[in-house]
């Protein structure tokens, strides 16, 4: 991994509907992370936070679409991809604070153009996998990954003007246990590869990574983590806005990020849909700061 990191925080609570996952950010930045990096000898560049412009009532409906708050969410992520974009270019491993999922849209947008063939590891308890057509909430955060894909609104899918930014060969999701059918119809029509509980359950998390792993090895050339808290099992991450019981636990995860630092293979990152207003005293970020160590090599120092 590199030796210079840069921090780039996103307040953003407007691809789902509750808020207090806006203070994300602030949540992981007050449980140590900047700290816990500087620990393991990493330089890091908090860029700070991406400024968030709320809707006003009367922009509320402005998109023409049931897509919640659209104009708001492009916008935002056009900025948040630019910034990604740059801090690659100056040889930066960009590390993402959400905000809800939806910021996944631009942190991929500003990856995955310095790639060939980008992978990505999608840890979560759902398939973010919707479009305007499937989804049954209208909220973003539940469609970055087919978004990447290119699936959905053109001026989603369109953001940074090339798509699509992944191949669903390049995809590992891990975690599900809460799919929606047109969800499932994709993956199925995709090939997408998913490790579902299921899966975690009956082959055990070391043998679920190795094969993740050596599956992204053969055919990427970088892979972004995209980790969403609520992945983890709500009794260890209480502090998320959609929660899924029957989770990932918090040694399953750590042992997942050791085997990624381990495998040398993640290139870029984002933690996200931490909600700070639904944790029990910051309980949820503490653990992704935590995940952060290992993902960050702690156990190899
Ligand atoms: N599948 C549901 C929807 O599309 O509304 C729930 C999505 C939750 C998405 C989260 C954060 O990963
Ligand atoms: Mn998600
Ligand atoms: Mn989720
Ligand atoms: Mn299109």
């Amino acid at each position: 991994m590199k030796k210079d990191i840069s921090i780039i925080g996103v307040p953003m609570d407007l691809g789902q509907s509750r808020r207090g996952v806006d203070m994300g950010p602030s949540a992981l930045r007050y449980a140590g992370a900047i700290e816990k990096l500087e620990e393991l000898e990493f330089k890091v560049h908090d860029l700070g936070d991406i400024p968030i412009n709320r809707p006003s009532a009367d922009q509320a409906n402005q998109s023409n679409s049931n897509l919640k708050n659209l104009v708001q969410v492009i916008e935002a992520n056009e900025k948040l991809s630019d910034m990604v974009d740059k801090e690659i270019e100056s040889g930066r491993f960009p590390l993402v604070f959400g905000g809800d999922h939806s910021i996944a849209i631009g942190t991929l947008a500003g990856i995955s153009k310095h790639y060939e063939s980008l992978g990505v590891i999608w840890y979560d308890a759902h398939g973010d996998l919707n479009s305007e057509e499937t989804s049954p909430s209208g909220n973003i955060h539940g469609m970055p990954l087919a978004v990447s894909l290119g699936i959905g609104d053109d001026r989603l899918t369109n953001i940074s003007a090339y798509e699509p930014k992944v191949k669903p060969e390049n995809i590992v999701i891990i975690g599900a246990r809460s799919l929606d059918p047109g969800e499932k119809a994709l993956i199925r029509e995709k090939g997408i590869k998913v490790f579902s509980m299921h899966e975690i359950d009956r082959m055990g998390m070391p043998a679920v990574m190795e094969e993740a792993i050596e599956y992204l090895k053969e055919r990427t050339d970088g892979v972004h983590l995209s980790l969403d808290l609520d992945g983890l099992d709500p009794s260890e991450a209480p502090g998320v806005g959609t929660p899924v019981i029957g989770g990932m636990s918090y040694r399953e995860s750590h042992l997942a990020m050791e085997m990624l630092a381990e495998a040398e293979c993640i290139t870029s990152a984002e933690f996200v849909e931490v909600n700070p207003i639904l944790d029990e005293k910051n309980k949820t970020a503490v653990a992704a700061v935590a995940l952060m160590g290992s993902l960050f090599g702690e156990k190899l120092k």
